[in-house]
């Protein structure tokens, strides 16, 4: 049987799946992880993770017989992408098919943002409704939609605006060709033009705090800023100022710097909405992440090939 490690904990389906298949590990379940990969370390041939846990350069220097790694999720900012090309160790991934899911969250924050459905929920339960009125919100229909990463994901994002007639621009490194929407060639003209500002661009060094003091204060005191692409991406102490103090109107946030810990200045603030990292979890997304880790892997067993791997230039 040919043996993969497990790195962190997955979908207990895709966990059965993989153990019916191979002889699968899971490192996180042995006592003593290292003192596991120094004795057992030659023996597998395949690493199975995801956008949570990763791999690191001292996991895969830690299996010298490693041929393919498969994870469950589109985000490889927590791979190692250099060691595993040094070696020619493709990485399978999981993209498009969440695309829908991640792009009904954004929108969901972005409403809820907007709208301030979850305050409203804390106001009906608190029993406040019978001593007065809720306050009133923002109108979302008809409003400008910036958009930090018109890749697969916030192409999806901005048709859902189509159905709330609303103006759609974008930023990236690179205008894309055929699509209808105006590019703005900085984050912050993005921010200055825009009333909601969604960001999912990809995560990692190249977007470290790309969304900083200043682009906050752009966006400005009646802006909303929706995360779902990487904690990473947004400068969390400059965002938990800017809901204090009004610099913006309010945030909906999907991820996190360090996840699970949330900063908890956030829990005392009512403008903002916290979910948990679950943009893609339906039970419909997440069997279909599943399904791609295992043909990507079975795949790669076959024919030496991944079929939906992350590209050598990521
Ligand atoms: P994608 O198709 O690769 O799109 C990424 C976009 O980010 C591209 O438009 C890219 O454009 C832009 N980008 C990359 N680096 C940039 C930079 N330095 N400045 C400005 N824009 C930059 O990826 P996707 O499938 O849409 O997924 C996007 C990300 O969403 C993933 O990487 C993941 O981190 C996140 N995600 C989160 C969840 C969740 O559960 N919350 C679920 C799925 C995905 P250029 O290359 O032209 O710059
Ligand atoms: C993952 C994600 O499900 O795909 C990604 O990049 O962030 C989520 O869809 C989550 O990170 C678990 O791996």
């Amino acid at each position: 049987m040919t043996s993969i490690l497990q790195n962190g904990p997955l979908l207990p389906w895709l966990e059965q799946q993989l153990a019916a298949v191979y002889d699968l590990v899971p490192l996180h379940q042995q006592p003593d992880p290292a003192a596991f990969l120094r004795a057992e370390g030659g023996r597998f041939v395949g690493l199975v993770s995801s956008a949570r846990f990763g791999a690191s350069r001292s996991l895969i220097e830690a299996l010298p017989n490693l041929k393919v790694i498969s994870s469950f999720g589109v985000g490889y900012d927590v791979f190692d992408l250099d060691a595993a090309r040094e070696r020619a160790i493709p990485i399978g991934y999981t993209p498009d098919v969440l695309n829908d899911c991640v792009a009904d969250t954004a929108f969901g924050l972005l409403m809820d943002s907007a709208r301030r459905f979850s305050a409203a929920d804390r106001f009906v339960r608190r029993g406040d409704w019978l001593k007065g009125q809720f306050p009133m919100s923002t109108q979302v229909s008809g409003k400008r939609l910036g958009i930090l990463g018109l890749g697969r994901i916030g192409r999806v994002v901005a048709r859902r605006a189509s159905g709330f007639e609303m103006e759609v621009r974008y930023h990236n490194r690179r205008p894309v060709p055929d699509v209808p929407y105006a590019y703005e060639p900085t984050l912050r003209g993005l921010a200055e033009w825009a009333d909601f500002l969604v960001v999912i661009s990809a995560g990692g060094e190249s977007t470290r705090h790309l969304v900083d003091a200043d682009v906050l204060r752009a966006l400005g005191p009646q802006g909303h800023l929706v995360n779902v692409s990487r904690g990473t991406v947004v400068d969390e102490q400059a965002l938990v100022k800017a809901l204090q103090d009004g610099t913006i109107a309010g945030a909906g946030l999907d991820v996190y710097e360090d996840e699970p810990r949330v900063p908890p200045a956030l829990f005392a603030l009512d403008n903002v909405v916290l979910l948990p990292h679950v943009a893609s979890a339906t039970h419909e997304t997440r069997r279909a992440m599943a399904q791609l880790v295992l043909s990507n892997l079975a795949a790669f067993f076959a024919t030496g090939r991944v079929p939906v791997a992350v590209p050598h230039d990521a």
